[in-house]
């Protein structure tokens, strides 16, 4: 019997085991600073959590944990709470790190976020903050972002300080409709948005439907779906 419970003990034992487990991408940069940019594995809340992401180890010297990243389309945002809870993609790729994660970060500190965006022009612009962090589930994920110092894209995020998160299927804004089904994603809506980062990726302001894009509408306005937008965070010491 107690062989039995070993067997089944045996792969969360041995993730156990491992003798560096970073909970976030300046643990990893920290133990070293010539490691560029790519997939590592994180331990957000401990052992049994082992999780790949990508870590952003050139921006601002580096040590960024990214939770958000859009590139080519090729996986699709528009899905429900659970997963916008737990996560989904890859971290090779587009992918969405889920809420509880994220929550696990920021509730262990103060945590900084970095927006970066491209346009199919080949233009870059960001948007850092200060200040970022969430609530968790039973709070509804509620955003707390300030701070904000302007690379170019100006701040579309202030708008959205205070909100609960969205999705088509947990309607949390702050209208009689439903921000998430209106504009194809999943974000911490008001009324509805001024940022749309997991909405529809289309290919610039191609004059398809309005405002379902993947949008920072103080860099492009509100039609001009995005090429690339990632979001990160890193310990503020
Ligand atoms: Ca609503």
């Amino acid at each position: 019997m107690s062989s039995v419970l070993l067997l089944l003990l045996a792969p969360m034992l041995a993730s156990c085991f491992v003798r560096f487990m970073p909970e976030d991408c300046m643990d990893i940069h920290n133990q070293d600073k010539t490691l560029k940019s790519g997939v590592f594995t994180i331990y957000p809340h401990g052992c049994t959590s082992a999780l790949e992401v990508y870590c952003d180890m050139e921006t601002d010297g580096g040590g960024w944990t990214v939770f958000q990243r859009r590139m080519d389309g090729s996986v699709n945002f528009y899905r429900p709470w659970n997963e916008y809870k737990s996560g989904f993609g890859r971290a090779s790729g587009e992918y969405w790190l889920g809420l509880e994660n994220i929550y696990a970060r920021t509730r262990r500190g103060n945590h900084e976020l970095w927006v970066d965006m491209e346009d199919f022009e080949g233009q870059r612009a960001f948007a850092r903050y200060s200040s970022f962090s969430i609530n968790g589930r039973a709070d509804g994920y509620t955003l707390h972002v300030s701070g904000f110092s302007n690379g170019g894209a100006n701040d579309s995020l202030a708008f959205h300080d205070g909100r609960k998160f969205s999705t088509f299927d947990n309607d949390q804004d702050r209208t009689g409709e439903n921000c998430a089904k209106l504009y194809l994603g999943a974000f911490w809506y008001a009324a509805c948005h001024l940022a749309n980062p997991n909405g529809l990726y289309h290919w610039g302001d191609d004059n398809t439907v309005p405002a379902v894009g993947i949008l920072w509408a103080s860099w492009k306005g509100h039609d001009y779906s995005l090429k690339s937008m990632s979001f990160m965070i890193r310990p503020v010491t």
